[in-house]
């Protein structure tokens, strides 16, 4: 069997090391505070001796503005893992989509791990899983990490995209935005201009493209742009905010925010008003 690697992304507390020593059998401690997974940790899958899974820092975004956020996207860069598990806290799942966004352009095989649907459930919600699965374009697996439910299934969806190499099935999550064209033809026309630089530096094009819109320091130093690119870029990043009247960054926020908000409005069944106040 071909040797696969994993790599656990999610956001802190999305229940990332109880997903880790489930997978592992591992007696790793289980922490709130910081610091507490800075250390990346790898270890081998139960069952499946071919297969480890690595740890990382609980992050928000893949934006270089915290040392887990470098950590984590050095992790990817560097290692390329065969596949990306991104825990989602279901019980908070708009916030957590916000890092979903950003996995998905990277264009790595990816299988979505919905966490703490024991408390969803038992607070008398639900998430209609087929349907946010097609809307993200990858698999899409209900767990909970603590009661060990699902944890297989998801470990036989992680093993299947690695096997077929799958990547997610759309990238470019624009449509979902009445002004969603000034942020798509900017991300089109940046992945065009620097596709060459991304393939040289290993960072895949469409997620270099959109975090060079966003002001990214160091994917700028990485990619090496020459003066007339550096032009380019800033011309095409002008036109994107003077469409919309916002910054870059806002901009590009604004997109994937709108995404997930029309995302979960179709596919998150909340917890009846009635039900909490009934307890
Ligand atoms: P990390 O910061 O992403 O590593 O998250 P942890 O694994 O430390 O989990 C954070 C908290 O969520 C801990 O108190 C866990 O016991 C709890 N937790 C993790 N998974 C689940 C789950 O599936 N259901 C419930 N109810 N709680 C969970
Ligand atoms: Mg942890
Ligand atoms: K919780």
């Amino acid at each position: 069997n071909e040797k696969v690697t994993f790599a656990l992304l999610g956001n802190q507390n999305s229940g990332k090391t109880t997903l880790f020593n489930q997978l592992t059998g591992a007696n790793q401690h289980v922490g709130n505070f910081p610091g507490v997974t800075v250390d990346q940790k790898t270890g081998i899958i139960k069952g499946h001796p071919e297969a480890t899974v690595t740890d990382l820092p609980g992050i928000y975004s893949l934006s270089p503005y915290s040392n887990e956020e470098i950590v984590s996207r050095e992790f990817i860069f560097n290692v390329h893992p065969t596949c990306i598990i991104n825990i989602v806290d279901a019980s908070n799942i708009e916030r957590n989509l916000y890092l979903t966004m950003q996995i998905l352009e990277l264009g790595i095989p990816t299988v979505l791990a919905l966490n703490m649907m024991d408390e969803v459930r038992n607070n008398g919600g639900t998430i209609l899983v087929n349907e946010l699965e097609s809307r993200l374009g990858i698999p899409v697996i209900p767990i909970s990490a603590l009661k060990n439910e699902g944890v297989a299934e998801l470990v036989e969806h992680a093993l299947h995209v690695a096997k077929f190499n799958e990547g997610p099935a759309r990238q470019d999550f624009c449509g979902a935005h009445e002004h969603g064209g000034a942020v798509h033809r900017a991300i089109h026309a940046m992945t065009h201009l620097i596709y060459d630089h991304a393939e040289k530096a290993q960072i895949p094009a469409r997620f270099a493209a959109t975090k060079l819109l966003e002001g990214d320091a160091l994917v700028n130093k990485a990619l090496q742009l020459e003066k007339n690119e550096e032009e380019m870029m800033g011309h095409i990043r002008q036109q994107m905010e003077e469409e919309r009247g916002l910054d870059a960054a806002a901009a590009i926020a604004d997109m994937r925010y709108s995404f997930i908000l029309s995302a979960c409005a179709d596919t998150v069944v909340k917890p009846q008003e009635s039900k909490e106040h009934a307890r």
